[in-house]
């Protein structure tokens, strides 16, 4: 007897900080990928991983799955009384409040570690609730370990447990029957009576809810041990899939995880490579026959375009809900107190990933990136940083995925992105290709300091110059600036292409200046700024190349602006080998005629 059509499958995971909930995608890429029914996740998450996956499931947007969160802050009292040695500290116990947490009209749920990948349709797992006596509400794995025999070395003192004891990477829960049998009172019991002579849990939850089992063995249901496929050490997995052909969901629970030595392990390794690098805008498929009206999402105003216009694909672009990986890396930074912190914030593509580094080396303050790439860019991305120093180094850099989709690069819409997560009061936009001067973020904190901008209406401009050296000894000050400027090594930014886009810095005036001058705006000023982080945000209708940034000066001119050029401060943009996305632009005749019209709002 297999899952009805339709129904929703309910999962819960326990997800907290961005470690997590990046791996966590994974299982969510699998999940989706062999489903068949609606599915409701129900994320047990801290306040980090709630706002990654938040953003990720509303941009994502996949119909028939919804999502609901449940702040482990609100559970950790039940909880945080208990010593645990587990590295997952006081997350390592969440799943023991289970029946607390999740609303009490659920009443089976399958609960996941962010670690699994799954093999199959997660229905089929479901259905083993069926398989369930009248005592049993809760379905495990045995450990496929030795640890809980209590013999890995001499003096190894397990939790008690039946046998080898369970795994609780995967597990069915019937939470009616749970929450009739006293769980809370159970496990809190039991947990009591064992630290007075085990002092703490060594392997978090598993440990209470396997010395609960050893007292009432009558309330597990063994699940077949391809389930919960463990790749730790000293594991025995092998006795399963020796036996079983058809495995169905791997747990890479070995602190060593894909560099695990096993002799199936490349099988593993396999499936889990492909769900990390798989374009999870494919998952976005619809359920044919299940027309729950909760679940669909339609986009009608997509649906309005006409693929006959010459400009769809452009007017597709604007509207495009790009799913988006905020805080990508671990994240940690709290701003200065003297209310003038400032995050440099920059949009950039793989080609671009080069800079990161120099850009870190110039400006040792917070940093938001917004990264434009496909899942397998990702992936590299990732490994690229962890062989950085100079990136692993920084906690300060918040690294914010958007995944590819459609054709042109959605500039302002990344933009928007990097400000809106920025923590600091101020925020300097500017490009990837452009290096500040060394002490720049100092500079910007004291300058502001000193002239204790009252009002919100400045724009701090920092003037930007330009050089064709592709090794370039960076000048170290105004003076050695000036001096290259003066031998032809450098030059305002744009002299040869577009003066009018930094005319009005009045470089002639910054030359000499020695305070901050302001000046007046002009038709195709393009400066790079620092602003508080307020600011109106830029203009998602401009995707591509061209008026983007124009566009968004004009507005803070319009709403009454002021723009100050800033005497000691410059940046310098560096060159690089046309991209691949500017050539496609300068040569799109269709692209041209429309660019010649800004006003249009379309201009790609
Ligand atoms: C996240 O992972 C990185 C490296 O992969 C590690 O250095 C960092 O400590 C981890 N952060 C947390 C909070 O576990
Ligand atoms: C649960 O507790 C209540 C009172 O605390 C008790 O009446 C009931 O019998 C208990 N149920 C089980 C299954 O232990
Ligand atoms: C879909 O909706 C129609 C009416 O709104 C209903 O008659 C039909 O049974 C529904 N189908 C499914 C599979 O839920
Ligand atoms: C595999 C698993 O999660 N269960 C535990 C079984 O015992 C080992 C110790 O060898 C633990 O590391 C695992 O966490």
């Amino acid at each position: 007897m297999g899952v009805p059509k339709c129904e929703v499958l309910q999962i819960a995971i326990v997800c907290a900080g961005y470690n997590s909930s990046r791996s966590v995608v994974t299982l969510f890429k699998s999940l989706l990928f062999y489903r068949r029914n609606p599915l409701h996740f129900h994320m047990i998450a801290d306040a980090k991983a709630q706002v990654v996956l938040h953003t990720l499931f509303s941009s994502w947007n996949v119909p028939h799955v919804e999502v609901s969160f449940y702040l482990t802050d609100n559970l950790a009292a039940d909880i945080s009384w208990v010593p645990n040695k587990h590295y997952s500290g006081v997350f390592g116990l969440m799943k023991l409040t289970l029946n607390k947490a999740l609303p009490s009209s659920l009443k089976k749920v399958i609960v996941l570690d962010t670690d699994i990948t799954v093999a199959t349709d997660i229905a089929e797992l479901w259905n083993l609730f069926s398989k369930f006596g009248p005592k049993q509400y809760i379905g495990l794995v045995e450990n496929q370990s030795d640890w809980y025999l209590g013999k890995l070395w001499k003096s190894h003192r397990p939790w008690p447990a039946l046998g080898r004891g369970y795994n609780t990477g995967v597990i069915l829960i019937r939470l009616d029957v749970m929450r009739r049998s006293n769980w809370s009172q159970k496990w809190k019991l039991i947990a009591e009576r064992d630290l007075t002579t085990l002092f703490s849990t060594q392997l978090a939850d598993q440990d209470i809810i396997n010395a609960v089992i050893k007292q009432h063995p009558e309330i597990v249901y063994n699940l077949p041990c391809q389930w919960n496929v463990q790749l730790s050490d000293n594991t025995r997995s092998e006795l399963c899939y020796l036996e079983v052909m058809d495995l169905k969901a791997i747990h890479w629970n070995s602190p060593k995880k894909l560099k695990v030595k096993n002799k199936h392990v490349e099988f593993f390794r396999n499936l889990h490579l492909t769900f990390l690098e798989y374009d999870g805008n494919l998952l976005r498929r619809e359920l044919f026959g299940c027309n729950n009206s909760r679940y669909i999402t339609a986009s009608n105003s997509l649906s309005q375009l006409s693929e006959e216009d010459e400009c769809y694909e452009f007017r597709r672009a604007r509207q495009t809900n790009y799913r988006t990986h905020l805080f990508f890396l671990d994240h940690e930074y709290d701003p200065t107190t003297d209310g003038y912190d400032v995050t440099l914030v920059a949009t950039l593509s793989m080609d671009r990933l080069q800079m990161v580094e120099q850009l870190l080396t110039h400006w040792d303050g917070p940093v938001s990136l917004t990264l434009y790439m496909s899942d397998a860019e990702a992936q590299q991305f990732l490994s690229y940083t962890q062989s950085s120093e100079i990136i692993a180094n920084r906690k300060n850099v918040a690294y914010h995925v958007v995944y590819k989709e459609g054709n042109f690069y959605p500039v302002n819409f990344l933009r928007n992105v990097g400000v809106q997560h920025v923590n600091t009061p101020y925020v300097f936009l500017t490009d990837i290709d452009f290096l500040p001067m060394f002490g720049l973020y100092v500079y910007l904190r004291k300058t502001l300091q000193n002239l204790h901008p009252d009002d919100s209406k400045k724009a701090w401009v920092v003037p930007a110059f330009e050089t064709q050296r592709y090794r370039l000894s960076f000048p170290r000050s105004k003076a050695e600036l000036l001096n290259r400027l003066d031998m032809g090594e450098l030059f305002t930014f744009r002299y040869h292409v577009w003066t009018k886009g930094h005319a009005p810095t009045n470089f002639a005036k910054w030359r000499t200046a020695t305070t901050p001058y302001k000046v007046p705006w002009e038709q195709d000023f393009e400066p790079y700024i620092v602003v508080r982080k307020d600011v109106p945000e830029y203009d998602t209708r401009f995707v591509g190349f061209g008026w983007n940034k124009v566009s968004h000066i004009m507005e803070l001119h319009v709403i009454g602006f002021e723009f100050i050029v800033l005497p000691n401060a410059f940046i310098i943009h560096m060159p690089h080998a046309p991209s691949l996305d500017i050539a496609k632009f300068r040569t799109s005749p269709q692209y041209k005629k429309m660019c010649k019209n800004p006003q249009e709002g379309i201009c790609g």
